[in-house]
């Protein structure tokens, strides 16, 4: 058996596909892209030996189109087929037919993607193989009854679920009895809005968790070794912007445990390849939450600090061949810490920022990564996901990584789109970060909004600013304190607000804060109207509301899908729904008006 395929074609685009094609070079592996019409001049394309054209726009006109790669990889005589992360990662039907097809899939077998990527299937599996999840119930619940039952055990407050559900959409947390029955209610709607599947369960619900997760490696030869955990706290509507190894403040106790519950869940899945089982983690005790099926975005900062290529290791396993290293083999020394770039403007409820890249200098030196998909010229399209670029920087400790990744992200300059770089250095200069103190609820509900926003209307980007963002803005000169050590930063604050230091001025796009508060700010959508207006262009996914519903302030009306991303679309106040002006399907550009409320 060879040691790894002969030649590979990676079924992806941007940063992932390049950073594939990367390895594959370095162990001279022939490698064929694919590509859209949109990104026929696209990164990944040039770092491919052949490249074959999908034709198409959307992904699923070109990265999701079945026929079009699975004629790509006949036409090009690849042999082995790496996914990426996104896309057909975890689809096993798409493994399936590469298989068939006499091709080498580089990922697990779809068995375990399927029995993984459901919910239900998945807690069971954990839960047969010793592993537990969040207390709670492993079957659907129907009546009040139960859930009550359940709280009554278990103590409020307690999550409600959707049953086939995931990324947290439709979960409803009750704090008392007598909320129990509405919230149910409404959990099954939207589950059934959402997924299409109305079942929902009930778990005790966790007020502060940290999400911590453990990279895991299989081989075909019935070896299993964990490579340290990365929390993953630090995001946005699940969308995560800031990931590290290892997680502050685990005991090395913990770090073990809860590996040998991720390789105890692999094990029961029968699972092959690289993969990702994802934990909450709560005062020192962890529970299952699910497992990834694929390579992920932050594989990164696990290679740094354990200096094993994933990728390679990937294409071994997938070649037949045996893990490269052992448990006992594996060594993690210092710290990493990786910064999602993305095509974002923080100062707009990080709402997705397309447009043609006009300056790319990427940082450099020592400790310092780049895996970027874009670069200077290259445009960021709306019909992609939005990131632009990981940034990986490694030191001796943590607080080591962090200075070197605050230096980074200040030499990055990119113009043309907004990013999400002046965010993250405000985030990682935040004493709860500094300390480890941080939660899956930070960003969202603990970190002062206005910081963002004036540290993101203050970053230089080539364009003018965004449409919404604070109306009369002046320049000023703020004091701003890292690490004890005082500097002075220039932003664009709205005119007369108190010092930004310390308190925080709250400009006037920024309103209080809080993870219900609403995302339309356009400006048509003043605070309080009726209108909600679309705050970019996308297409409507679903309509959450009817004619002559009552809706609630910061209630999600719309699902907008922008850039790969489905955005919930708020109202701006209380009243009722006398307008619904569009349909699932439709194409909305920013500022339409898509539901009216008197
Ligand atoms: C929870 C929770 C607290 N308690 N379950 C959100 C995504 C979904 N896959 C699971 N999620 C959560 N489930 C209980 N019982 C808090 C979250 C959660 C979360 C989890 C991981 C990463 C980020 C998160 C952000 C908000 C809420």
């Amino acid at each position: 058996m060879a040691d790894f395929p002969e030649k590979v074609l990676i079924a992806n685009r941007g940063e992932i596909a390049v950073r594939v094609m990367r390895t594959c070079r370095e162990l001279g592996i022939p490698t064929v892209a694919v590509y859209s019409d949109v990104d026929r001049d696209a990164l990944h394309v040039r770092h491919a030996d052949e490249a074959y054209a999908l034709g198409g726009q959307t992904a699923a006109e070109s990265y999701l189109n079945t026929p079009a790669i699975l004629d790509a990889i006949a036409r090009s005589g690849a042999t082995a087929v790496h996914p990426g992360y996104g896309f057909f990662s975890e689809n096993a039907d798409f493994a399936r037919k590469v298989t068939e097809a006499g091709v080498t899939w580089i990922g697990p077998p779809p068995s375990a993607i399927d029995l993984m990527g459901d919910k239900v299937t998945s807690r069971r599996t954990a839960t047969a193989a010793d592993v537990a999840g969040v207390p709670g119930t492993l079957d659907p619940v129907t009546k009040p009854e139960e859930v009550l039952a359940f709280a009554t055990e278990h103590g409020y407050p307690v999550a409600i679920k959707a049953a086939f559900g995931g990324g947290g959409r439709g979960m409803k947390v009750v704090r008392d009895a007598a909320s129990v029955p509405e919230a149910m209610e409404s959990a099954q709607r939207e589950a059934q809005a959402y997924f299409g599947r109305p079942e929902i369960y009930v778990e005790r619900y966790l007020e502060r968790p940290r999400h911590v997760e453990v990279q895991i490696f299989c081989d075909t030869h019935g070896n299993g070794v964990y490579l340290g955990e990365r929390d993953c706290s630090v995001q946005r509507r699940h969308q995560k912007l800031i990931e590290e190894s290892p997680a502050p403040g685990l005991s090395e106790e913990t770090r073990r445990a809860m590996g040998e519950a991720a390789l105890k869940v692999a094990a029961a899945c029968g699972y092959v390849n690289a993969g990702t089982v994802e934990f909450l983690y709560e005062d020192g005790d962890f529970f299952f939450l699910e497992m990834n099926t694929r390579l992920q975005v932050e594989h990164c900062v696990t290679e740094l600090v354990t200096g094993l290529d994933l990728v390679e290791e990937q294409l071994r396993v997938a070649a037949g061949g045996k893990l490269s290293f052992t448990q006992d083999s594996v060594e993690r020394r210092g710290h990493a810490i990786e910064c999602r770039i993305n095509a974002e403007d923080p100062a707009n409820g990080f709402r997705p920022s397309p447009g043609l890249i006009t300056k790319f200098n990427r940082p450099d030196g020592f400790g310092v990564r780049v895996d970027a998909g874009y670069d200077a010229g290259l445009a960021v399209s709306q019909y992609y996901d939005n990131l632009t670029a990981k940034l990986i920087t490694w030191g001796p400790d943590r607080e080591a990584a962090r200075r070197r990744m605050l230096r980074a992200l200040d030499e990055f300059e990119i113009e043309g789109v907004r990013t999400t770089i002046p965010a993250q250095m405000v985030l990682l200069a935040e004493p709860a970060f500094i300390e480890g103190k941080h939660s899956t609820k930070w960003l969202e509900e603990e970190v002062d909004p206005a910081l963002l926003t004036a540290a993101a209307a203050s970053a230089p980007t080539g364009a003018p600013p965004a449409e919404g963002t604070a109306e009369a803005l002046i320049a000023r000169t703020v004091p701003v304190e890292v690490d004890g050590r005082r500097f002075e930063v220039k932003v664009w604050l709205p005119e007369a607000p108190e010092p930004l230091a310390g308190g925080g001025a709250a400009p006037a796009g920024a309103r209080g804060g809080r993870s219900g508060r609403p995302r339309s700010s356009a400006g048509a959508g003043a605070a309080g109207s009726g209108e909600v207006a679309s705050p970019m262009q996308g297409t409507i996914v679903k309509t959450l509301v009817s004619v002559g519903d009552a809706v609630e302030i910061g209630q999600a009306v719309v699902v907008l899908e922008a850039m790969k991303m489905e955005n919930h679309i708020n109202a701006e106040k209380a009243g009722t729904v006398s307008e619904v002006r569009v349909s699932p399907g439709d194409t909305v550009g920013t500022g339409d008006v898509l539901v009216v409320i008197t």
